[in-house]
C-alpha cells in the first residue's frame, strides 16, 4: 500500500490548458460534494512545482513528475520523502485560508490542497466532471496524478472532465492554489480589499449522461415582452436530438430539435407572463428534457431597457435604491461562500430599503444571485477590472474576457441581474478605451438583453463636477463614484454643487460614502465619528437628488470590510470603515439616513 497520496504527473501538458466549457445550474444536477476537510501544505518556494532550475515539473518531457512524486513512487523505505499530506494540517473547503489559520492571515503564495475520496457512478456510460465554484487566484488541478488543467481568476467557476481518471476508491485530488498578486493579473496588484486565498467556493463532482444538457439561455427576447427566447446546448450530441422545453404554469411544452452543433434555438410566444420585479419576484419552474435527462431551473422573466434618462423595468421607470456589497461575512472576517452568508447581506439590504445591489468588485458566489432572484433584488455584477490593470497586455485582456465569459455563462438566466459592469475607476487612456470597448463588445455578443455599465470617475473644473469619460458613449448607464466630503470637497457646499454630465443617459452614483468607527461619537466635524458619517450622507444625498438624470445610487458600502491598506490604529486596524454596518453587525447612524432617503424615493417611483 502506498503510504502517501501524492502528486503524479503522467503526461506532458501544454503550457496553458484552459478549463473546459462550463456546466451551468450545477445545483439541480446529480452531484457529489467534495466540500469538507482537506489537508494542506504551505509551499512559499513552490518546491512541489518547480525543480531546482526553476522549471515546472509538469512541463518537463524528460521528467514529467512533480518533486513530490519523484520521492514518492516507491516502496523503498530509504527513499527521501520530504513531505506528507496526511500528516499536514487541514482547512475547511469552501473557505479562505486567511481566516482559518493565524499564520496564514497575511499569506500570499502557494498552498497545496489534497483530499481523497471514493466515487461510485450510477451508470457505466455516465461521464463525470469536477467543478469548482471558485479558487483564488490561480489553480493547477491534478487528479490521481494526472494534470487536469489550470485556471486563472479568483471569482468564477470552472470544470474538467474526469471520466477516464476517476476510480471507485482511493482517488486523490491535489490542487496547487496560488494567490500571489502580479501586475498582469485581473485584478492587478493594488486593490482595496483582502486578497483571500484558497478554494473559496464549493467543489463537486457532476455526473452526467454521455450526451447531456450543458447550458441554456432562457430569457425574454430583447424588446419583446411576450416572447421567451434563447438556446439550449447539448454536450456530445452525435445526432439531431429532441428536447422538450416546458414551463407548466405558462402552459408551455415545446419540442425542439438540435442542429449539427447540438444547439436548439427557440422563440415561444406567451401572453400571460407574470413579470419578475422587486415587488413580485415571480420565478417559473422550467424543465428541459432530453432522451437522457431532465434539468430543472427557476427562471424569472422581465424586460430591462433605457430610454433617455430612464431605466425601464417591464416598461416602467425605476430608481435603483442600492448598496454596494463585498463578498465577505464581516462578522467572521472571512470570505462569504454560502446561502446563509448571502441571506445575511441581502436581508440587511432589504431592511435598508434597497431594490438593488452592486456586487463589488468581482462576481460573487452563485448563492447570492440565486437569492437575489428569489428576494426580488436587482443586481449589478462586475468583473475585477479595477483601478490600473495592464491595459496594453493581451493576456490581461484575454483573462478579463474569460472571467466575463464565465460570469455571464453562469448567471445569464438570473432575472435579478440587470447590469453587467466592465470596470471600476479605470484611468482613461487609449489602451484603456480599447480594452473596455473589447469587453463591451464581448458582453453584447454573449447577452444583448442586459444593460452595460462601468463605475467611472468625475473630475472638477471651473466650479463644475464633470463626467465626460469617453467610454460613457458605449454604456447604457453612466455610473460614477464620488466621495464628496471624504477624499475632498466640502460637505457644507455639497448640495449646491454644479454638475456637467455629458451624456443623456440614466446616471447612477455607483459609490459614495465615508468612514466611521461604530460606537465612536462626537460632532459632525470629527472624522471617524458616526455623526460625521451621518452628516456626510445627509449632505451627499441632498446633492445627489439634484444631479441631472439621476436614476440610482449604491453607497459604499453595506459592511465594514477587511483591507490591508487601512492601517490607522484603533480606528481602522485593517478594516475599511465605510460600512453602514460594523463588522460586529451593528448599524451605524448613517444606515438610517439612507433608509429614510430610500423610503422617500420609493414613494416617488411608485
Ligand atoms: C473606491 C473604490 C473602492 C474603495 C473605496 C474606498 O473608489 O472603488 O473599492 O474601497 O473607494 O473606500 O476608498
Amino acid at each position: 500500500m502506498f503510504k502517501y497520496f501524492l502528486l503524479k504527473i503522467l503526461f506532458f501538458i501544454p503550457l496553458i490548458s484552459l478549463s473546459q466549457d462550463l456546466i451551468t445550474n450545477t445545483f439541480n444536477r446529480d452531484t457529489k460534494s467534495l466540500n469538507g476537510t482537506w489537508h494542506y501544505i504551505v509551499d512559499p518556494y513552490e518546491t512541489g512545482y518547480y525543480n531546482y532550475r526553476y522549471k515546472p515539473y509538469d512541463q518537463l518531457k524528460e521528467n514529467n513528475n512533480s518533486a513530490f512524486y519523484n520521492n514518492y513512487h516507491t516502496d523503498n523505505k530509504m527513499a527521501l520523502v520530504e513531505y506528507d499530506f496526511d500528516k499536514s494540517p487541514t482547512l475547511t473547503v469552501p473557505g479562505d485560508w486567511n481566516s482559518q489559520a493565524e499564520k496564514l492571515f497575511y499569506y500570499e503564495g502557494t498552498i497545496w490542497y489534497k483530499r481523497s475520496f471514493d466515487y461510485t457512478t450510477t451508470s457505466k456510460s455516465n461521464r463525470q466532471f469536477i467543478y469548482f465554484g471558485a479558487i483564488n487566484y490561480k489553480a493547477e488541478v491534478y487528479l490521481n496524478g494526472i494534470k487536469l488543467g489550470t485556471h486563472e481568476g479568483g471569482f468564477t467557476p470552472f470544470n474538467f472532465e474526469i471520466t477516464s481518471i476517476v476510480k471507485p476508491t482511493d482517488n486523490y485530488l491535489v490542487i496547487k492554489v496560488d494567490n500571489k498578486r502580479f501586475k498582469e493579473a485581473i485584478p492587478t496588484i493594488n486593490t482595496d480589499w483582502w486578497n483571500y486565498g484558497g478554494i473559496t467556493r464549493d467543489v463537486k463532482i457532476i455526473e452526467e449522461p454521455a450526451t447531456f444538457i450543458q447550458d441554456y439561455f432562457i430569457q425574454l427576447k430583447k424588446d419583446s415582452p411576450k416572447i421567451i427566447s434563447g438556446s439550449i446546448q447539448l454536450n456530445n450530441s452525435t445526432k439531431k436530438e429532441k428536447i422538450t422545453l416546458s414551463i407548466p404554469e405558462l402552459k408551455i411544452n415545446q419540442e425542439l430539435i438540435t442542429n449539427e452543433n447540438g444547439i436548439a434555438v427557440f422563440e415561444i410566444v406567451s401572453k400571460k407572463i407574470n413579470y419578475w420585479s422587486p415587488n413580485s419576484p415571480k420565478l417559473y419552474d422550467v424543465y428541459i428534457k432530453t432522451e437522457y435527462q431532465t434539468l430543472k431551473d427557476e427562471i424569472g422573466f422581465r424586460t430591462i431597457e433605457t430610454n433617455g434618462p430612464d431605466i425601464l423595468l417591464n416598461g416602467k421607470s425605476i430608481f435603483l435604491r442600492g448598496i454596494c456589497i463585498h463578498e465577505e461575512n464581516a462578522m467572521r472576517g472571512a470570505r462569504a461562500y454560502n446561502d446563509a452568508d448571502a441571506l445575511v447581506a441581502l436581508t440587511w439590504a432589504k431592511e435598508l430599503g434597497c431594490n438593488y445591489v452592486r456586487l463589488a468588485h468581482y462576481p460573487h458566489n452563485e448563492y447570492m444571485v440565486k437569492l437575489a432572484d428569489k428576494m426580488g433584488i436587482m443586481v449589478w455584477e462586475e468583473i475585477p477590472v479595477y483601478w490600473t490593470v495592464d491595459f496594453t497586455n493581451k493576456n490581461s485582456l484575454d483573462n478579463a474576457k474569460n472571467q466575463l465569459t464565465e460570469a455571464i455563462t453562469r448567471d445569464k438566466n438570473r432575472a435579478s441581474i440587470i447590469i453587467w459592469s466592465m470596470a471600476n475607476e479605470t484611468p482613461p487612456s487609449t489602451p484603456r478605451n480599447v480594452f473596455l470597448k473589447e469587453l463591451i463588445l464581448h458582453t453584447k455578443s454573449m447577452d444583448s438583453s442586459r444593460l452595460i455599465s462601468a463605475a467611472l470617475e468625475k473630475h472638477y473644473k471651473d466650479g463644475f463636477n464633470i463626467v465626460d469619460d469617453e467610454i460613457g458613449n458605449y454604456l447604457d448607464i453612466v455610473a460614477f463614484n464620488q466621495y464628496t466630503g471624504w477624499y475632498g470637497g466640502s460637505l457644507e457646499n455639497a448640495p449646491d454643487m454644479k454638475w456637467d454630465i455629458k451624456f443623456n443617459k440614466p446616471v447612477v452614483i455607483s459609490e459614495f460614502g465615508g468612514g466611521a468607527l461604530q460606537g465612536l461619537h462626537g460632532t459632525i466635524d470629527e472624522r471617524w465619528t458616526e455623526e460625521y458619517q451621518e452628516y456626510l450622507y445627509q449632505q451627499n444625498l441632498k446633492m445627489i437628488e439634484k444631479i441631472p438624470n439621476i436614476r440610482g445610487t449604491s453607497p459604499w458600502i453595506l459592511n465594514d470590510f477587511r483591507s490591508p491598506k487601512r492601517v490607522l490604529p484603533v480606528i481602522q486596524d485593517g478594516w475599511n470603515r465605510k460600512g453602514l454596518i460594523s463588522n460586529h453587525g451593528i448599524k451605524k447612524k448613517a444606515f438610517f439616513t439612507v433608509k429614510d432617503f430610500y423610503n422617500k424615493i420609493e414613494k416617488q417611483y411608485r
